[in-house]
Parts: C-alpha cells; sequence; structure tokens
C-alpha cells in the first residue's frame, strides 16, 4: 500500500502525541495508509537527537528549511511554538507539501488567512489539530444532535479548566508571551471549546468577553521543556503579555446561546475539559477527565426512569472503537491525536480534505479574535465582521 512520508517540526508535548500516533497507527488501523516517521525537525541539536531515538525518527535536521524542500518528504506536521506556523506552513506549501498544524493555527486571524489563501493557490491538504473532535463521547455527542435526538439546542456550556500558573513564581514560558502564543488561555484552551461548538452546534455569530490576567509578572525562565519551566522566585520579572483568564458568551446562528471559560487559575482543575448541551428534547454533558463516558438525558424516557444515563461510548456502533478494545475497555488522550491521523489519512486514500482543516482553523481566529476585539470595545462583536 502507499505511504504518506512525514517530516514533523517540533518535538516537545505536541511532538510526542503525534510521534506516538504516527507509530501506533497500523498496529490499530492496518487498512488505513501508513505514515511513514522519516524526519523530526527542532532547533537544539541534542534534544532532536534524543527526540528521533526515543519516538522512532528515522532522521533528524534543525533545518526546516531544508525538510520542506526535500523530494522525499510528502507531508510536514508543525507542532512548534504557534509564532513559527505560519512561515513553515506557507514554505510547506509553496514546496508542494501537505500540512498538518497545530492549533491555534496563527497568532492572528490576519496570518491564519494568509496561510489558508498559500494553502488554497498550492493545492495541497491540510489539517489543524483539534484533537478533542475525536474522542468517541464527544462524536457521539455530535451524532445526538445531528440526529435531532437533543431537539432544537437552547444551550452550548464549555469550560477548559487548569491550574498550572496558580504560583506566581511559575516562569514566563512561551506560553505567557504574546508574541510567541498569540494569546493565553483563550488561543490555547478556548480555541479548543471554540471549535467544539462549531463542530456541535455551528456558526457563531456574535461575541461579548470579559478575560484578566491575575499575575501581571514572572521570573524570566531559566529552562522551558513542554509545559514546564525553571527560573528564580528572587531573579528578574518579565511582564505577562497574554491572559490568564478568558470567559465569553455567545450566539450561535441556529438560536442557541452559549457559555465558554478558558483558565488557567482554575485551582484544582488539572485539565477540566468539558461541555454540556441542552435542547428541547435532551442533553448531553461531556467530561474529558472521563473521556469515553457521555452523559445522556432524553426527556421521552419514561416519568419514572428518567434522569441522566452513562453511556460508554467505547461499544464497536460508537466511531473509531471497533478498531480498538473489546467493548468496554477504554482509550486515552493519545488515542485522540490516532483518530485524528486516520482521518488525515483517509482523506489522503478518498482525495478529499481531512477535517478539521485551516478553514476551521480560520473560523476558530475569527472567533478568537471578536472575543478579544469585544474585550476591548466592552461590547457585542460579531465575528463575521473580521
Ligand atoms: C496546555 O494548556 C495544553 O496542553 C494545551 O496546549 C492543549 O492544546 C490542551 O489540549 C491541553 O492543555
Amino acid at each position: 500500500m502507499e505511504t504518506i512520508k512525514v517530516g514533523m517540526v517540533g518535538y516537545k508535548f505536541m511532538g510526542k502525541a503525534h510521534s506516538h500516533a504516527y507509530k501506533d497507527l497500523p498496529l490499530f488501523f492496518p487498512n488505513v495508509i501508513r505514515p511513514e516517521m522519516k524526519v523530526i525537525c527542532g532547533r537544539n541539536t541534542e534534544e532532536v537527537v534524543k527526540a528521533a531515538s526515543q519516538f522512532g525518527w528515522e532522521e533528524y535536521t534543525t533545518e526546516w528549511m531544508e525538510l520542506v524542500e526535500r523530494d522525499d518528504i510528502d507531508l510536514i506536521d508543525i507542532n512548534a511554538p504557534s509564532n513559527v506556523h505560519k512561515e513553515i506552513a506557507i514554505a510547506a506549501a509553496r514546496a508542494g507539501k501537505h500540512v498538518f498544524c497545530e492549533k491555534p493555527l496563527a497568532l492572528t486571524l490576519q496570518d491564519s488567512r494568509k496561510m489558508l489563501e498559500a494553502i488554497e493557490a498550492a493545492g495541497v491538504k491540510h489539517m489543524v489539530g483539534f484533537n478533542y473532535r475525536f474522542a468517541p463521547a464527544v462524536m457521539l455527542a455530535k451524532k445526538l444532535v445531528d440526529e435531532g435526538r437533543l431537539g432544537e439546542i437552547y444551550h452550548f456550556r464549555a469550560w477548559f479548566l487548569q491550574d498550572w500558573l496558580v504560583d506566581p513564581n511559575f516562569p514566563l514560558t512561551w506560553r505567557l508571551q504574546k508574541e510567541i502564543a498569540g494569546s493565553g488561555s483563550h488561543g490555547d484552551l478556548g480555541a479548543h471549546l471554540i471549535d467544539l461548538a462549531h463542530y456541535m452546534i455551528g456558526d457563531i455569530t456574535e461575541v461579548i468577553g470579559i478575560n484578566e490576567t491575575f499575575i501581571k509578572e514572572r521570573p524570566i525562565p531559566t529552562n522551558m521543556t513542554g509545559l514546564s519551566a525553571t527560573g528564580s522566585a528572587d531573579g528578574e520579572k518579565e511582564k505577562v503579555t497574554v491572559d490568564d483568564a478568558t470567559l465569553f458568551l455567545a450566539r450561535f446562528a441556529n438560536g442557541a446561546i452559549g457559555s465558554f471559560e478558558a483558565t488557567r487559575f482554575a485551582t484544582g482543575h488539572r485539565s477540566t475539559n468539558s461541555f454540556e448541551i441542552n435542547g428541547s428534547k435532551g442533553s448531553v454533558i461531556f467530561d474529558f477527565e472521563r473521556m469515553n463516558e457521555l452523559q445522556v438525558y432524553f426527556g421521552d424516557d419514561r416519568d419514572d426512569v428518567q434522569g441522566f444515563r452513562r453511556v460508554l461510548a467505547t461499544d464497536p456502533v460508537h466511531a473509531f472503537s471497533e478498531a480498538w478494545w473489546p467493548a468496554g475497555h477504554t482509550i486515552g488522550y493519545e488515542h485522540t491525536f490516532i483518530h485524528e491521523i486516520v482521518e488525515l489519512m483517509e482523506a489522503f486514500r478518498e482525495n478529499r480534505q481531512p477535517i478539521p482543516n485551516f478553514k476551521d482553523g480560520v473560523k476558530c481566529q475569527q472567533v478568537l479574535e471578536a472575543v478579544e476585539l469585544s474585550i476591548a470595545r466592552r461590547g457585542w462583536v460579531k465575528p463575521s465582521e473580521l
């Protein structure tokens, strides 16, 4: 069978998640096009050599510009910090490579549009890394909405709560610097919620938000890796230039209303990524910390047994589940990335664009920016006007 030869830029948290997905995919999805782990790329030679051997890449390089020009590479996977997404994605597309890019697509809406433009002009395939769409329980929630089982949708309520920045002496990592990350919890966590809302409920027509940066200055880091960083509490401090928390309200095109909360200051919540949908006939509740489960309520259940039921989305009837273990044997965070890459490989086989792609990335960026503008203006903003 044909294979897709991958060159990957980035080797930290997402680099590991993507590498694991490429590696495990053929074992569980033998009929899907096999990704070949050709070259991993990163700036630090020592680190990238280590990553290549630990993750199972054939070769390493420190030069992404050379990587995107190589004839033996079909797909460029970008999971380095957000400030380099644009340059690499555009160069890769111009070199005729397909592109898979982590979220948020870019630092700004304008940049994300330029990326989409370049990608479309090159006629290559493109995908954006909204991995939570690929949890089988989330796919079940979408199916119930699409089938009308929840009736007319009234509410979408979503919250992504982390607490890794509660310590005021946690250093100023790149995720706290606007010029590298674009925004704080808004683009990092809120972006996932916005994408899930687009996926399950549809277009967002109007937003109004508030945000806060609770800790204004933090120690300059001496070392950063993935989500962790070291630095001295007594050392020099610099300004935090992103939001610690962003909340917003939204109206959807289908008449539903929504609330969104993304924060890194929810003490005790390591990574609570949840949503609830309420419709005229029923509701669903999802919590990623129990990602195999969907709480489902149907208003037409018999009166004496009404209530939320816990559906374990691991039966062969649930998305992707047939490929895994016997019913009831659960899967984890890393499997969402495998499913994401199955979708990408299936798009190659069927010669179509994968979903979610850069168009979804731009749409998310439009809402992110509309929320920021609404905060600056202290009023409602329509994403479609940006
Ligand atoms: C860190 O906040 C982070 O790893 C995000 O960058 C991811 O996108 C999210 O899935 C989990 O949290």
